[in-house]
């Protein structure tokens, strides 16, 4: 019985057996039982041999069961660990980040580039009333600029801003002049009724820089652009100021910068100048100073407002500026800053 119990509980290499077998050897109706529940049978000197020797079997084959349980739970727990490892030194998946759209880079350089020079930053609302984005930059109502910038009106006196001028008007009606100049820049969106192509988008952005003091000139805006043009786009590319006419600025001027495409000798893109504009310009008018409470005696300066939209086109050579509203990921990639 010991002999034929050790040799099945060794031979077994599952452990739902080993139970199958501790119930067969051990279990009420199993032979030792048996032996026993037969030991009433047996005369006084033989009991108590026969009982020692079934109870030492019982013990012997109680504990080649546990020992032959926990051996094969450890094998069944290292053969588990064993299918499931995990190579820690295998290289993992990437993992796709987003990142700023390619005229938020533009936008968030300039805002680095000014920032550094002590401009404050000001987020006007892309909702405007028709007064700051118009009245108060000089533009009455039958005034005819106003068809300059085609509009979308939400109601008869609120629109969606045309351009981020109006965010001068805000800026200059609280500033408190004793603390020192005002000067800011202002990113945003703007949009116009303008019919899209290569090089206009109804949507775009815009940054409006204004610098009031007591004595800015037209050289410190020339200077001022200049620094916008070699730090986005280095030496290489040009910067020309036209004179040009906003009713808000006087004199007013449009800034152009060499064609990427062509480089200044006129192609299809820059409708053979050989220069895509990209900001306008100008001294603040003395009326739109008073409007808002300035003394044009006292104080005066320069504002601009630029084409972020433009600007990357140039710097990175896109020929389409529809390009940027398509959301096409194969597109936008290749602006990754991650690389
Ligand atoms: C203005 O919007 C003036 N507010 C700029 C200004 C500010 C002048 C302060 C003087 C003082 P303009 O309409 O030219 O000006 O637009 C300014 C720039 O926005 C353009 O030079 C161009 O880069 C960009 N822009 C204009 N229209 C579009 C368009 N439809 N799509 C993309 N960019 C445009």
């Amino acid at each position: 019985l010991r002999q034929q119990g050790i040799q099945e509980i060794n031979e077994t290499e599952e452990l739902s057996k080993v139970n199958d077998i501790r119930v067969k050897m051990l279990g009420k109706k199993g032979p030792l039982t048996a032996v026993l529940r037969g030991m009433k049978d047996l005369s006084k000197e033989e009991r108590p041999k026969v009982g020692k020797f079934a109870n030492e079997i019982r013990d012997e084959l109680t504990k080649a069961i546990e020992v032959k349980k926990a051996e094969l739970t450890a094998a069944q727990l290292n053969e588990k660990l064993a299918k499931e490892a995990i190579d820690v030194t295998l290289p993992g998946k990437p993992v796709i980040q987003g990142q700023p759209h390619v005229i938020q880079q533009i936008i968030d350089q300039l805002v680095d580039l000014f920032v550094g020079m002590g401009y404050e930053v000001a987020v006007g609302d892309e909702v405007e009333q028709e007064e700051y984005n118009f009245e108060r930059l000089n533009l009455p109502k039958d005034h005819p600029a106003r068809d300059m910038q085609d509009t979308f009106y939400v109601t008869p006196s609120v629109l969606m801003r045309t351009q981020t001028s109006p965010m001068q008007a805000r800026m200059m009606e609280k500033h408190d002049f004793s603390k020192g100049p005002l000067k800011m820049i202002s990113p945003g969106k703007v949009y116009r009724r303008d019919t899209d192509d290569a090089t206009h988008s109804h949507q775009f952005h815009q940054v409006e820089g204004l610098v009031l003091g007591e004595h800015v000139t037209m050289a410190d805006l020339k200077g001022t652009l200049e620094v916008v043009a070699k730090t986005l786009f280095g030496d290489q590319l040009e910067v020309r100021l036209r004179p040009s006419y906003f009713p808000f600025t006087e004199p007013s001027v449009e800034a152009d910068i060499t064609c990427f495409n062509c480089l200044g000798k006129g192609c299809a893109i820059c409708k053979h100048t050989g220069w895509i504009e990209v900001l306008g310009a100008g001294m603040v008018h003395p009326n739109v100073l008073k409007m808002s409470g300035v003394d044009p005696d006292k104080y005066g300066g320069f504002a601009f407002g630029l084409g972020p939209d433009r600007f990357a086109m140039i710097k990175y050579g896109v020929e389409d500026i529809r390009d940027f509203y398509q959301n096409d990921v194969r597109f936008l990639n290749q602006f990754n800053q991650k690389g």
